[in-house]
């Protein structure tokens, strides 16, 4: 531990809730068993080329088959809280009609299992597998997917809302959008900036009309969502820069958080989109601002602006990770204060951070000291934040082990907790022993 982290611990208050977080494609496996209906993600893993290493979910972390043992792994790290996904198609295979009882036993074994074990479930129910038969009727870009969400959001709620301590609508709603409707490097697959737009809108009002029927329904648990964002900055001090940083953040950050927050979207963005802009029909900008009972933020690193887009990040002078994304903590101080300054905040969890770095497994240790310190610099960042009046709750480690990275297939690894892919084999980092141990220090004040 670096000395500037020994007494990270005390920085926290006793209720702030540590965990480790995974998503139910990177992870299960099991793809075709058990009546689990196929997802545009094993649909878009068959696409060549669209997979760097050709790979797919179809075995993954054998999480399915590995369930016990898996929540024995995670219990062992001492966390307070683990976060996963809900594969949709696992307990509803066509997104819409019926249930599947066995897709549905296995998210409920996985639940009393934690709770067995003293840990709280944060269940996201969309961390971007959407039912391939929802796709072929249109996906996201249709409005009906919006309502079909909703009845999926109730039955899991009914299901197992009585044992959550969270439950998240979407994972990462400018990844589904962007990545996967406008570059067309996620699934489905789509180039068309008209549709991404029109999908971030359709994933913002499930996301309101699923916490307005959960709270009707009489929910327990507490209700959120969560966003992927950087701290936006320019490159130099010109004003061309600046502004442009200026329009970056508009279009990555507060094209989401404004409607959450505010009801409405950043007008400079809605006048440049032109045509693209989304069909938004009455009564939607107040449904996307359902109150939160908290945000979850992930944050990986910065995103810098540059008018001439000369800027790169291979010269800043910053370390990158395995994803080639620039480490720097202060951006998440930085976001947190932003975010703060802008809007009224309910509770922020972390949902993610964590980095992708190279991890080989040597006489079965894997010294991922770039990972820990990644790890320290960000926790501190955190408390930095909180600090200075940030209502932080919660900070969860991206990831939990090993797992499949989306377009990046298998070789990209995020994990704590070191994954054999032939054995299926799995081995604590010492980032993963770090995190332990700092864990035991914040819960020995406690007692
Ligand atoms: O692996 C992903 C995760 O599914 C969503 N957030 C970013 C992670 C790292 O790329």
């Amino acid at each position: 531990m670096t000395h500037a982290h020994i007494d990270l611990h005390r920085r926290f208050p006793a209720d702030f809730v540590w965990g480790v977080a995974t998503s139910s494609f990177q992870i299960e496996g099991a793809a075709r068993e058990d009546g689990k209906g196929e997802s545009i993600w094993d649909r878009f893993c068959r696409v060549p080329g669209a997979i760097a290493d050709a790979s797919n979910g179809d075995i993954a972390c054998d999480h399915v088959h590995r369930l016990d043992s898996d929540l024995d792994l995670i219990a062992s790290l001492g966390v307070d809280a683990y976060r996963f996904s809900v594969s949709w198609p696992r307990v509803q295979p066509l997104g819409a009609g019926a249930w599947n009882p066995k897709g549905l036993a296995f998210y409920e074994r996985l639940v009393d299992g934690l709770l067995k074990r003293g840990l709280k479930p944060y269940l996201t129910l969309n961390h971007w597998d959407l039912p391939q038969a929802l796709q072929d009727q249109g996906g996201w870009p249709a409005r009906d997917t919006v309502h079909r969400f909703v009845d999926y959001a109730r039955g899991m709620q009914r299901h197992l809302g009585d044992r959550l301590a969270a439950i998240t609508t979407h994972n990462e709603p400018w990844v589904i959008a962007v990545l996967g409707h406008e570059k067309g490097e996620f699934a489905p697959g789509q180039k068309s900036r008209k549709a991404s737009m029109q999908v971030a809108h359709h994933l913002l009002l499930s996301h309101g009309l699923a916490l307005q029927a959960l709270r009707a329904d009489g929910a327990r648990a507490r209700l959120g969502i969560v966003l992927n964002l950087g701290h936006t900055e320019p490159a130099t001090d010109s004003a061309a820069d600046r502004e442009q940083a200026r329009l970056d953040d508009l279009r990555g950050r507060c094209w989401y958080t404004d409607p959450l927050f505010k009801g409405r979207y950043p007008q400079p963005v809605w006048d440049e989109l032109g045509a693209d802009a989304p069909a938004v029909q009455d009564g939607d900008m107040a449904h996307i601002a359902t109150p939160l009972d908290y945000l979850g933020v992930n944050y990986y690193s910065r995103v810098v602006s540059s008018a001439d887009h000369s800027f790169d990040k291979k010269t800043s002078g910053l370390a990158l990770t395995d994803m080639g994304w620039e480490i720097y903590p202060r951006g998440l101080t930085q976001l947190l204060l932003t975010l703060h300054r802008d809007y009224t905040l309910p509770p922020v969890f972390i949902t993610e951070n964590g980095g992708a770095f190279k991890d080989p497994l040597t006489d079965g240790r894997v010294h991922d000291a770039d990972r820990t310190a990644y790890l320290q610099t960000h926790i501190a960042a955190v408390a930095d934040a909180m600090s200075q009046g940030v209502p932080m709750a919660g900070y969860m480690v991206w990831s939990l082990m090993d797992n499949f990275e989306w377009s990046s297939g298998y070789a990209k690894r995020f994990g704590i907790v070191h994954v054999d892919y032939a054995t299926q084999q799995r081995t604590l980092k010492d980032s993963a022993l770090w995190y332990r141990e700092f864990l035991r220090q914040c819960h020995a004040r406690e007692s």
